[in-house]
């Protein structure tokens, strides 16, 4: 890695041992894995539903840039396979990023400027976890009146285990000066149609936290093109929107990041008003942990099962608390029954459930699940309408028909 100025030419290597321990027992569920070889970083191509591609069956919500949700029926495992993960950019991957001589620099409010690679980030310690990833924007279709955007219904949602380096470890290398209250964030792609970039912040106590990590590992491989190669932000229990993919800066400021992706994107008001009337961006904050929420699995919606007894399964997960109860409904609500909750249960991972219920008679049936936190939080019916239409949890529900 070199200095861009500053004295310090000293490559810092990993933390000691005793601190490792320290951050595993601290976030629990958290497993180190050792540094790995360095595979060629290949281009992703998936299949699309509707497009008559082989691959995966995402739902294709925009072509340009690709936007892909995820089918529910694809959550009924802890980790969703890469291909099936949702992808969400505002401009396109870009076309190529040369993994060998791509660079990355760190500046602002630092000690030494830094210009890192990838075989440089690896100098640090490598840490894995696993994280539950949504656009703020999931589950926009269902706000009336609609709010413009990607309409997105239940799977711009996916959960994958993320390997990198803490981004503190590579900040306190650069040597923090006391300005430093934001990071911006800003990745490579671009469109020249569309001036502002996609610039991002988070506050620096949280470029701090031992779980905020620059990954270039998704599911333990490379991670793919559209999913940020070769280095993304993860920010467990985050909106999505703020995990940067395609990284080219890392800049320390005094002050949140200007332009319209931090200004007057993901932002949600104050004081929630009418539905239908817009709110200045001035009068909003930026989004910042997931809301608790669930979804149903299995069944899919409008399917029709046979008598007898059925697995009605999904997954449920909320910012940084805890899933403590799924409660599931066969009768559109108005009796719930607590499902099992799954084995795995890490800080920043959805939980799966499960509940086995026996379709006894024919007929119709509208199934809702309903996810409460360690915070006490519970999903609303339907979520407060919001002018972007963000941070939808309303209860899901799905109809079948027993025959
Ligand atoms: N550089 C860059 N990073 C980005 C975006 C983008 O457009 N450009 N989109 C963000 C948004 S809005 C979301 S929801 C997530 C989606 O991550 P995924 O495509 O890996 O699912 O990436 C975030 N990171
Ligand atoms: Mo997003």
């Amino acid at each position: 890695m070199t200095m861009d100025r500053g004295v310090d030419g000293g490559v810092e290597r990993a933390r000691s041992p005793l601190d490792r321990g320290r951050f595993l027992r601290g976030v629990g569920g958290l497993a180190a894995v050792g540094l790995a070889g360095t595979a060629p970083l290949t281009a992703f191509a998936r299949g699309v539903e509707g497009s008559g591609s082989s691959g995966g069956q995402l739902i294709e919500r925009l072509d340009r840039p690709l936007d892909l949700e995820t089918p529910v029926r694809y959550f009924t495992t802890y980790l969703t396979p890469t291909d099936a993960f949702f992808v969400r950019s505002h401009f396109g991957a870009p076309d190529t990023i040369d993994a060998r001589t791509w660079r990355m620099r760190v500046y602002g409010e630092v000690k030494s400027a830094l210009t890192v690679g990838l075989t440089d980030l690896r100098r640090f310690e490598e840490v894995s976890l696993v994280s539950t990833i949504q656009c703020s924007g999931n589950g926009r279709a269902y706000y009336t009146p609609h709010p413009s955007g990607v309409q997105w219904q239940r799977g711009a949602v996916s959960t994958a285990k993320w390997t990198g380096v803490r981004l503190a470890d590579v900040l306190r290398h650069a040597g923090i000066q006391a300005g430093a209250h934001y990071v911006w964030l800003r990745g490579r792609d671009s469109d020249p149609l569309k001036t502002p970039r996609f610039l991002r912040s988070i506050p620096f106590s949280v470029a701090l936290e031992p779980t905020t990590i620059l990954a270039y590992k998704m599911n333990d491989e490379p991670l793919p093109i559209l999913h940020g190669q070769p280095l993304r932000l993860i920010v467990p229990g985050w909106v999505a929107d703020d995990q940067v993919k395609w990284l080219s800066e890392i800049q320390v400021r005094s002050t949140e990041a200007p332009g319209y992706f931090y200004q007057a994107a993901y932002r949600y008001p104050n004081h929630l008003g009418k539905p239908g009337v817009a709110v200045p961006p001035t009068r909003e904050h930026p989004l910042t942990l997931m809301n608790v929420k669930s979804l149903i699995a299995y069944p899919d919606d409008g399917r029709t099962l046979t008598r007898g007894l059925a697995a009605i399964q999904g997954v449920a997960w909320s910012g940084r608390a805890r899933i403590v109860r799924v409660d599931v409904s066969v009768d559109g609500g108005r009796t719930y029954r607590a499902a099992r909750l799954g084995r795995e249960d890490t800080p920043y991972a959805w939980r799966l459930w499960s509940l086995p219920y026996r379709f006894d008679h024919a007929g119709a049936y509208t199934i809702m699940a309903r996810a409460t936190d360690s915070a006490g939080a519970t999903q609303p019916v339907t979520s407060p309408w919001n002018p972007s239409g963000y941070l939808w949890n309303g209860i899901d529900s799905v109809r079948v028909t027993v025959r």
